[in-house]
């Protein structure tokens, strides 16, 4: 056996069936590349500025209401609108296209623009967690809806445009790409094995403890074997639910309870709010069962050795295959130290 926190090797992500490269000997290369620091000002309870804080004007005119708590609007600038008429075009299997309906909205988390998923309270967060049920069944119920995606972009890194606590939810007809792809997988193990592949995995990292970060009654964060973001990790509910909406109301808290602890986790390991995009996978919105899907969240950070050291996709990454410099397991350790 070879040894993988020496020498270079490939892992695989049974989820999306593709390979990522690890490198481990590789963090020693000096670098002299571009450093970028994000804005880390601190930020006031409320700005003026702020087209999310309550109150203020947004970009088209649509002024917010002085709200209280989690706040939910159609984005202004939404990248799917839902009157799009369904029709394809197929020019000899070359020149294809689908049109997409679809419909964008915005989730403030709450009123106060320097809060962060890692300072808010218990109560709040739940709130957070009950308004993202109520948008996937509410988007998840119109017909021309299979797919709710939630997810928050956050710092200027991940293009987040503003530092007021906000997620985006974008629900479209098709499967998006990740969905579609991790579908096939957990379709092909269940065929093969009659298990959920995330049972079986999250029991692993349980017994296996080294890549495991937080752990509450209801959900287990880990820096997945096959990561490929130097401290990426992924959220998994340990109970086999594929949709939010089936969490009891003490997984929803326990929901809450692990998002914060995972967040602070990253905020604490080089001292600045870390950037991050994450998102839910979860069950599409088809009228369907898909009881293969089993209910998790991505964290994808690009920062790698400090805050202003990130990693890109680039060269051989965009052109073969994604490849990290530090092993998930000594990820995993870093995050369980701070
Ligand atoms: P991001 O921070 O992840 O970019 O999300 C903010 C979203 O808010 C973004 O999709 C929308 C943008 O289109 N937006 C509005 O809907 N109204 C505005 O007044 C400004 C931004
Ligand atoms: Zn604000």
């Amino acid at each position: 056996m070879f040894d993988w926190t020496k020498d270079p090797h490939r892992r695989f992500n049974p989820l999306t069936r593709e390979w990522v490269l690890v490198s481990p000997h590789r963090t020693e290369r000096p670098w002299q590349g571009q450093m970028e620091a994000e804005a880390v000002a601190a930020q006031p309870d409320y700005d003026a500025g702020c087209y999310l804080c309550p109150g203020n004007p947004r970009a088209g005119g649509v002024r917010n209401p002085a709200y209280s708590s989690t706040f939910v609007f159609d984005n202004d600038f939404a990248a799917l609108k839902p009157g799009t008429p369904l029709d394809r075009f197929d020019q000899d299997g070359l020149l294809r296209a689908e049109s997409e309906p679809g419909l964008c909205r915005v989730v403030c988390f709450a009123p106060r623009h320097n809060l962060t998923i890692a300072n808010m309270e218990a109560a709040g967060l739940r709130k957070v967690v009950d308004t993202w049920v109520e948008q996937y069944q509410e988007l998840g119920a119109r017909p021309e809806i299979d797919y709710v995606q939630i997810f928050e972009n956050r710092g200027a890194m991940m293009g987040a445009s503003n530092p007021h606590p906000h997620c985006q939810i974008w629900s479209s007809h098709a499967l998006p790409n990740e969905i579609s792809k991790e579908q096939e997988s957990l379709l092909a193990w269940r065929e093969q094995r009659g298990t959920c592949l995330l049972c079986e995995y999250a029991r692993l990292e349980r017994s296996a403890g080294e890549r495991v970060v937080e752990e509450n009654q209801a959900f287990l964060t880990v820096v997945p074997f096959w990561a490929v973001w130097p401290f990426e990790t992924m959220v998994i509910v340990k109970r086999h639910l594929s949709s939010i909406e089936q969490l009891t109301g003490e997984e929803r808290d326990g929901l809450a309870d692990i998002l914060k602890r995972t967040t602070a986790r990253y905020d604490r390991l080089f001292d600045v709010p870390f950037p991050y995009s994450m998102g839910f996978h979860q069950r599409p919105t088809d009228g369907a069962a898909h009881d293969e899907h089993h209910l998790h969240l991505h964290f994808y950070p690009p920062l790698l050795r400090s805050a202003t050291v990130r990693k890109f996709l680039v060269g051989y990454e965009m052109l073969a295959t994604p490849q990290r410099d530090i092993t998930a397991e000594s990820a995993a350790a870093r995050l369980r130290t701070v």
